[in-house]
C-alpha cells in the first residue's frame, strides 16, 4: 500500500516518503516497526487539505519509495545509503520509523551533502545516554550518536521530560515540558538549513496513546502542530516521524492522528 496522495513517479517528485521499519531496540513495547504500513493505511481517513495551513498534498510533488528492506546485518549502513541516494538526486526525504535509532543514519547520510545544519526534536525523552543496556546505538542514545555528527549548539530539544540528570545537563537548548513557546523564543537563532525529527511520544499519551515509551505531562496536538507552523519559512533538508507504535494501543485512531501530523509536515516544506 502506498500513501494515496503520493502519486509522483520518482523522477519527478520532490519529496520522497520512506519508511524505515526497524524496531529491534524497543526495551519497552516493540511494534513500531509496523507504523508505515499502518501511517498509509490511517492516510486513508485523512483529507489532502489541510484546514491549519489552507494547502493540499495534491499540489506537491511526492513519491512514496516503499519501505528500506533491513538485513540483520549492518542496517546502519543500509539506511545511510537509501537516504544518500534519494538525496543524491536532489530529493527531500520524509522517513517513517520505526524507532528513534533511524535518525542515525539519515544524518550520517545527510552530513555527507551538507557540512553544517541544525537539528530540531520533538521528544519526550532526551535520548542523550551515552550506553543503553550495553548499547551505544539504540532508541535510547540515538540523539548522543546524533550529537557525535552535529555540534551540540546546533541541537535543539523541545517538550523533554524524561531523561537522567546528566542527559539534561549534556545540552544547553533542552526546553522542558512544553514545544510552541520555547520555539517561539529561539526560532530566529537557530541556524538553517533544518533537519526535523518528531518523536510522536511529545504528545501527551491522552492524545496518541500508540507509542513504545509512554510518557504522561505530554503536549497537546495543536500545540505540536502550531509548533510545526514556525517552520513554514525555514529552509528543511528533511524529517522523520518516529516512535508511533500501532501494536501499543488504538491503532486507528493514533494512526489517523500520526497521518495528520505527516500532512502538516509535508505542507510547511517550501518544495
Ligand atoms: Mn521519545
Amino acid at each position: 500500500m502506498k500513501l494515496y496522495y503520493a502519486d509522483a513517479e520518482y523522477n519527478d517528485a520532490d519529496i520522497v516518503v520512506l519508511g524505515i521499519p526497524f524496531d529491534r531496540t524497543s526495551s519497552f513495547i516493540p511494534g513500531s516497526r509496523f507504523a508505515p504500513q499502518f501511517i498509509r493505511q490511517c492516510s486513508e481517513n485523512i483529507e489532502d487539505y489541510s484546514p491549519y495551513q489552507d494547502k493540499t498534498l495534491l499540489d506537491k510533488k511526492i513519491c512514496d519509495f516503499g519501505d528500506v528492506l533491513l538485513s540483520t546485518g549492518d542496517w546502519v549502513s543500509e539506511v545511510e545509503k537509501k537516504v544518500c541516494d534519494i538525496v543524491a538526486d536532489k530529493k527531500l526525504p520524509i522517513l517513517l520509523g520505526g524507532e528513534h535509532t533511524v535518525t542515525l543514519p539519515i544524518i550520517r547520510a545527510l552530513k555527507q551533502g551538507v557540512s553544517t545544519f541544525s537539528v530540531i526534536q520533538f521528544d519526550a525523552h532526551c535520548d542523550l545516554r551515552d550506553e543503553y543496556l550495553g548499547d551505544k546505538i539504540c532508541h535510547a542514545t540515538a540523539m548522543r550518536r546524533v550529537s557525535d555528527i552535529v555540534d551540540i549548539k546546533n541541537m535543539y530539544q523541545f517538550g523533554m521530560r524524561s531523561g537522567t540528570k546528566e542527559e539534561f545537563e549534556f545540552n544547553k537548548n533542552i526546553h522542558r515540558f512544553k514545544t510552541l513557546k520555547p520555539l517561539s523564543s529561539v526560532i530566529d537563532n537557530i541556524r538553517e538549513p533544518i533537519y526535523l525529527t518528531i518523536d510522536v511520544d511529545v504528545l501527551d499519551p491522552g492524545a496518541l496513546p500508540a507509542v513504545s515509551t509512554p510518557e504522561p505531562g505530554g503536549i497537546s496536538y495543536h500545540e505540536l502542530i502550531d509548533s510545526l507552523l514556525l517552520f513554514k519559512n525555514k529552509k528543511i533538508i528533511g524529517a522523520d516521524i518516529v516512535e508511533y507504535n500501532p501494536l501499543a494501543a488504538t491503532p486507528y485512531a493514533s494512526g489517523s492522528t500520526v497521518a495528520e501530523i505527516l500532512r502538516e509536515l509535508i505542507l510547511i516544506l517550501k518544495k
